[in-house]
Parts: structure tokens; sequence; C-alpha cells
């Protein structure tokens, strides 16, 4: 266990995480170092900081991954903490230890917590004492196509066969009926093998239009575990989150207590303190089972922090410098509502191809509700390096129909030009019925999204056209000079340039 007061620490990532923890730290008088590769000089993040080191080249591999050079950077400018962000390091239980190592504090889990989850098997194994709704299926790794086909049989079609090393959907195949396990099996085996060095899979009967529920906990290391509650994720996009929101309107008071209190069952089963989130699917009977425990801070965590009050990042300082936490669970109520769209440099007319290119228009909404957490200017390109996301925005409201509201206000303000993004995908999605309802799962992009349901207003862009040529033309035969003719249409040429 650790007990020491924080006075300086490194952040082991980039761009708006990055900006995000150090913005707690200035709050709370601790001073920040950044680091970064070559493609990153020019980052907000780096100019955040009170102290910045270039770890390298732009390949994640040699700078953001590169745990020598940061542990080195570490021992030069005398830190004595690192905040991994999400990505990269933050759940790599080899680099947590040799923090630790190092007389440096990991803000994080231990190096157990984070070794169990990681392996799906292993997660499952641990939680299985505890009294966890689980998908019926086996808690061993599966090698044997016969073994298979005896579970599938026992726990009846469809089945879905996962990587034990798995995660976000790699190494995960549907056998829909005895024919096809046979096969499934062996591509689950051989994608896990590449993707993770591991073929062993596991099988587990398959939920086949999931909603996807995680619930944010907070422990400390004096065993005190908290729920701050759900967030309803299921907008997602081959397993990329696009919208989140907090809480989910599918969940009552009761159901909440109960997924709140499993979660804090699977985090008391590994000894875990720091925050993290617990991961469920739900089906269509409102039955939720748990899938696995992420043991970072998650990039949706801002809807949590708007509904709940609690500064995330701060609790996982204190809770690193070994303090208790300072509230008791039924100190925690929700307030409002809160929504998160991720605006990615991707093109969602073009299957979402990742675009690269300069920010030459970069201005951000603001106004009541709106919290904007970027990594980017006006004027910066986006590297072709890293994960393609340039902001998370994030609304909150009395309820949820003002954070839909707030959040199609703040789409419409949000000016981007250079680059494509997914901010009209997100305008779709929100304005649709499916949406609205609030009855919808992780099949949402799949059923409603074509690319021709994107509005482009070409018909409204064509008439403007046609109504400036008339009126220029006016305007000459009168002998005027337009005035502030450009300015004024300053954001419609935006528009049209996407
Ligand atoms: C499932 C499932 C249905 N049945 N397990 C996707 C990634 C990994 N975290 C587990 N995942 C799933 N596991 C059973 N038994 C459906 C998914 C799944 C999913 C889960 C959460 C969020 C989005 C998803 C998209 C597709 C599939």
């Amino acid at each position: 266990m650790t007990s020491k007061k924080i006075h300086k620490i490194l952040i082991a990532n980039r761009g708006e995480i990055a900006i995000r923890v150090m913005r707690t730290a200035k709050e709370m008088g601790i001073k920040t170092v950044a680091i970064y590769s070559d493609a990153d000089s020019a980052s907000p993040h780096v100019a955040y900081a009170d102290e910045a080191v270039n770890v390298g080249p732009p390949a994640s591999s040699e700078s953001y991954l590169n745990t020598k050079r940061i542990l080195d950077v570490c021992k030069e400018l005398n830190v004595d903490a690192i905040h991994p962000g999400y990505g990269f390091l933050s759940e790599n239980s080899g680099f947590a230890k040799q923090v630790e190592d190092h007389g440096i504090t990991f803000i994080g889990p231990s190096t157990h917590a984070i070794e169990v989850m990681g392996d799906k098997l292993a997660a499952k194994n641990a939680v299985a004492k505890y009294d966890i709704p689980m998908v019926p299926g086996v808690n061993h790794a599966v090698t044997e196509v016969e073994e298979a086909k005896s579970i599938a049989n026992e726990i009846g079609y469809p089945v879905l066969i996962k990587a034990s090393a798995g995660g976000g959907g790699k190494g995960m195949r549907v056998a829909e009926q005895a024919e096809e396990l046979e096969s499934q099996m062996l591509r689950a085996m051989s994608e896990a093998k590449s993707a993770f060095g591991d073929s062993s899979v596991f099988v587990e009967k398959y939920i086949s239009s999931p909603r996807h529920i995680e619930i944010q906990i907070l422990g400390d290391q004096h065993g005190n575990i908290l729920y701050l509650f759900e967030r309803e994720c299921s907008i997602q996009r081959r397993h990329q989150k696009v919208i989140e929101e907090a809480p989910s309107s599918v969940i009552t008071p009761e159901k909440r207590k109960q997924m709140g209190e499993a979660a804090v069952g699977v985090a008391k089963a590994c000894g875990y303190y720091g925050a993290g989130t617990v991961e469920f699917i739900m089906d269509e009977n409102l039955d939720f089972f748990f899938l696995e425990m992420n043991t970072r801070l998650q990039v949706e965590h801002p809807v949590t922090e708007e509904i709940t009050g609690i500064d995330l990042v701060k609790e996982q300082i204190f809770i690193a410098e070994g303090k208790a936490i300072g509230f008791k669970q039924e100190d925690l109520k929700i307030n409002g509502h809160s929504m998160e769209v991720r605006v990615y440099a991707e093109n969602p007319r073009e299957n979402f191809l990742p675009d690269t290119g300069t920010l030459n228009t970069y201005v951000v909404p603001q106004g009541p509700g709106v919290r904007v957490d970027d990594g980017y200017e006006q004027g910066m390109e986006i590297p072709i390096y890293y994960d393609p996301m340039i902001s998370k925005l994030i609304t909150h409201g009395a309820n949820r129909e003002q954070a839909r509201l707030r959040m199609l206000r703040a789409i419409d303000e949000y000016q981007i030009s250079g680059v494509a993004t997914t901010l009209d995908f997100c305008d779709f999605a929100l304005r649709h019925d499916a949406f609205i309802s609030g009855n919808f799962d992780t099949k949402f992009v799949d059923k409603y999204f074509t690319p021709e349901a994107l509005n482009d207003n070409s018909t409204e862009k064509e008439a403007l056209a046609i109504a400036l040529a008339a009126h220029i033309l006016h305007e000459k035969s009168n002998g005027n000079e337009l005035l502030n003719g450009s300015e004024k249409l300053s954001k419609w040429k935006l528009r049209a340039k996407q």
C-alpha cells in the first residue's frame, strides 16, 4: 500500500486525456510533466504542462510506449507519480509493476487487479465466487472442438466463442448452429493466436442484440468500494463507442442498485482500488450479465462526472496517495442527465475511413451545459500515428431531452473544416426515433445507418447558390458593392466544403 503525498505527476499519454488529468492536477496544486513524440511537439498538452519532455519518434512503440525512457524522465525530473490515462500503458501490468519498483506511485489499481481483469477467463473465475450474474457458458479454456460442441449442445445455440486474452471484440466468433462450430472455433483460435499470442478460447451463450451498460466504481486502499451508477454505451460501431450517456433510460432504481452491487462484487473479487469500470451486457428482458472489467479511467468518464459532480481524476489521485474515499454510497445522487459524443477524424460517407489533414477551422461550441474535452487547436494537423479521436463533446441537462437538445445545438455550433468528422453522423443518431425513445441496443448503427441517411443539404445548398447568384446580379446592376457577404456565408461555406 502506498501512502505518499504526490507533488509531481507525469502523464504517460497525449491529447485530450493528458490535458484532462493535468487540469485536475493544477487545481490540486500538483506539478505536471507531459511527454510527447516528434509528431506532437505543437500539441496543447505539451504547452499545458509545467514541464514537457520529448520521448521519441512518432510511432507509439518508440515514444508513448517507451517504458525505459519514461521511467528515466521520472528520475531526471523527480516525478513521484505516473497517470497512464487510457490506452497506451494504462492496462499493462508489467509497466505498473516497474513503476512501483522504481518507487513511483502508479495512479491506478494494483498490478494484481490489472493482471486478473486483463485475462477474461481469470476474471470470470475470480468473480465466480461472488453472486454476480454471468452469461451461461464455461470458465475454462477450450482447445478441443469436441468439447466445445458438447458445451454448445448443453447451453444451446447460438454460442459465442471468445478469446481469453481478448477484449474489444477481437477473436470473437458466433456459431449459429452445430455445423458452424468447428470452423468458427478454428477461426477464433487463429485470430486470438495472431492478435494476442494466445489461442485459448472459451464458449458462452450468445446474447444477440444486447445493450452495453457499464458501472463506474471507485475503490480505495482501505477496502471501501462505491458505485457511481451506470453509463449506457450501446451506440457503437465495430466496438468503437460513438455516443454514451448517463443515466440509462431503461434502468430502474432497483436495477441500478442490483447492478451497482454486482459491480462492487466484481471489484472486491480482485481487491480493486482506484477508478474502474465493470461492463455488463443486458438482454431484451433487462437481465444483465458480467462481461469484463476495465482497470483504467475510461474515455467516457465525463458523463459520470457530470451526473455525480465527482471529479474522477481527483479521486484517483487521492486514492493513489492512500487516502480513504471521502463520501459514502448514500451521499451519491444522480443529478440530471449527461451525453457524450466522440468526434473522430473519420469519414462516415466512406465507411468511417480515418481522415488526416489540417484543422483549417476549429471552433468549439460553448454555452450552458456544454463541455469539450479536446487536445487540438485550429491550424494543427491530425497525426496518422494515433487514435483518430479529435475530441469529446459532452452535455449536461436537467433531463435526457435537455441533454439531447443541448448536444444537437452544440454539434451545430461546432465548426471543423479540413478533415471529415463524425459530427453529422452523431447528429443523425441523436435525431433518430430509436435513440429518442431510448429503445436501442448495440445493433443500432448496423440497423439504421446508411451514408444516405446523412443530410447533405444538397438541395438546400443549390437553392442558396441560385439565390446568391441572383442577389449578386441584382446588386451589381444597381451599382452596389457587396459588403460582408463572405462573412455572413462563412458557416455555410464551411458546411458545403465538408
Ligand atoms: C458478448 C455478446 C453477446 N453474447 N458475449 C464485445 C466485446 C467484448 N467486450 C464482449 N462483447 C460481446 N460479448 C455474449 N455472450 C456481445 C458482445 C458485443 C458487444 C458488447 C458490448 C458492446 C458492444 C458489443 C458489440 C458487439 C458484440
